[in-house]
């Protein structure tokens, strides 16, 4: 059976129980590209019952031998990066040196992570007259969203394996032939039947088949704080574990001092790549009132040569919410200083790198996660104004501080009320953990804690 008509459950690509099926659009030029299956609660209870029955025998296997597994996958997707990347610009539109560098080059990082974590990891640890074991979990329900379409997937698969736990994956219903390139990577790499199973599918048929199943014991969710919540409810019902990776509405904090053009330049193109489409993207840029009409033309020019390389957004309803804030900016008396809500081209999902000035705190546009190419950029008259900016949205997921001095940076990093802060530009570190404070998410992803989202823990006291 080709990959692209079945689900990859206990090992082999079998088909699904009745006969829907998803259409997989290419958003930059509409044209339909392929067909999935869209599985049903059927299809999800097969998929989690192989997990269950793999699950003793994963969790016993040592973990030199699950990473020894892990190396293989990262190996098997290294094999298969041009393929991938291929597949990810064909259904989601980005330019395909991004696909290379960042949406295969990130994940294929983060398998190796956890390749070495899986073999170092402190899975039975001492504390006085205690031996505390630190087990998987059990069934994984991974439900994860297209913005990225293979990091997210491996930011749960790589240390859900790790930590001995079975899975079932059910991606996004706009990128689910990465999520089967994947499925065919972890194969290949050995992995036993039903320790991994993919069940593409709808997200309010399969996914919330998925998340309610009472077979799974963890829910590991990224995608909007609505569905969000409601997962969070489904599992606290049911009393069982749940980590939540959300939205944002992330700071780019420019202090007095810093190198005004640098920190502009390289806010915007944090902003604008991936078309806007990442949780963590500084949406909101924040300028000291006697630099901000400088940052302002800075930004604008920033966003009119970056109009030439941007893809489009993933589909035609998030286009029309991209363009639906952008109109509510211009309405709510933001002053528009480049891009527009005009649909750039005719066909496929583009919209113009956006840039609004006169932007205040409390405007939609500078509140709710727009997730696309905008950027609102907002004035500040010392540091307390800017940390109360700053801290003045429901999420709290990311961030960057900008200063002359970096100590300066990092004290006011440590006051913002978020899980993540680049420090004068920063660099992805597939080691530093990622995750939400307030309503951008519960848990954390990549890197040791990680990959004790996975864990439970058992102590024997002596
Ligand atoms: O997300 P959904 P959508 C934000 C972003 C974006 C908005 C909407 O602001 O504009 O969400 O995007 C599955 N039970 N983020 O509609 O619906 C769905 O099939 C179980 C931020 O695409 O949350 C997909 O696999 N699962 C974000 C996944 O949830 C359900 C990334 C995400 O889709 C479900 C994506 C249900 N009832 C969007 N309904 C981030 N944090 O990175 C849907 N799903």
């Amino acid at each position: 059976m080709k990959a692209q008509d079945g689900m990859y459950i206990e090992g082999t690509w079998r088909p699904a129980g009745g006969r829907d099926t998803i259409e997989v659009v290419n958003p930059a030029d509409e044209q339909v590209i392929g067909r999935v299956p869209a599985g049903s609660a059927l299809d999800v209870d097969t998929a989690v019952r192989a997990a269950r029955a793999a699950l003793p025998g994963w969790s016993a296997t040592p973990p030199t031998e699950r990473a020894a597994r892990l190396v293989a996958l990262r190996d098997a997707l290294v094999a298969r990066q041009d393929e991938i990347a291929g597949t990810v610009t064909d259904e989601l539109g980005s330019p395909l040196k991004f696909s290379q560098a960042v949406h295969v080059g990130a994940p294929i990082a983060v398998a190796g992570s956890y390749a070495e974590l899986a073999a170092s990891y402190a899975f039975v640890t001492e504390v006085g007259n205690s031996t505390v074991y630190h087990e998987p979990i059990g069934v994984v329900g991974a439900i994860t969203p297209w913005n990225y379409p293979l990091h997210q997937i491996v930011a749960k698969v790589a240390p859900a394996l790790a930590a001995g736990c079975t899975i079932v994956l059910k991606p996004a219903e706009d990128t689910p032939l990465t999520a089967q390139l994947f499925a065919e990577a972890v194969h290949e790499a050995g992995v036993p039947a039903g320790v991994f199973n993919l069940v593409t599918g709808l997200g309010p048929v399969a996914g919330q088949a998925l998340a309610e199943h009472p077979g799974v014991d963890l829910v590991s969710f990224t995608g909007s704080t609505a569905v969000g919540r409601q997962i969070g409810a489904t599992a606290g019902a049911a009393v069982k574990k749940v980590a939540l990776e959300l939205g944002g509405k992330s700071a780019n904090v420019i202090l007095p001092g810093a190198d005004l053009a640098k920190a502009v330049n390289v806010g915007v193109a944090n902003v604008m790549s991936n078309s806007g489409q990442t949780c963590s993207a500084w949406t909101r840029m924040l300028v000291h009132r006697d630099r901000y009409a400088e940052a302002v033309e800075l930004a604008a020019a920033a966003a009119a040569k970056y109009g030439e390389r941007i893809g489009p957004v993933v589909n035609a309803k998030q286009q029309q919410r991209v363009l639906g804030y952008i109109e509510q900016g211009i309405a709510e008396g933001a002053r528009l200083v480049a891009g527009g809500p005009e649909a750039p081209r005719e066909r496929g999902y583009y919209v113009s790198p956006t840039v609004f000035a006169d932007v205040t705190p409390e405007m939609t546009i500078a509140q709710e996660e727009i997730f696309g190419p905008v950027l609102s950029v907002l004035a500040y008259t010392d540091e307390d104004d800017a940390l109360r900016i700053a801290n003045g949205t429901v999420y709290g997921l990311a961030g960057a501080v900008w200063a002359g001095d970096e100590a300066d940076a990092v004290a006011f990093a440590r006051r913002m009320d978020t899980g993540q802060v680049d420090i004068n530009g920063g660099r992805f570190n597939p080691l530093a953990p990622f995750g939400g404070y307030k309503q951008s998410g519960v848990g954390r992803e990549l890197g040791a804690p990680g990959l004790s989202e996975f864990l439970q823990t058992k102590s024997l006291q002596f």
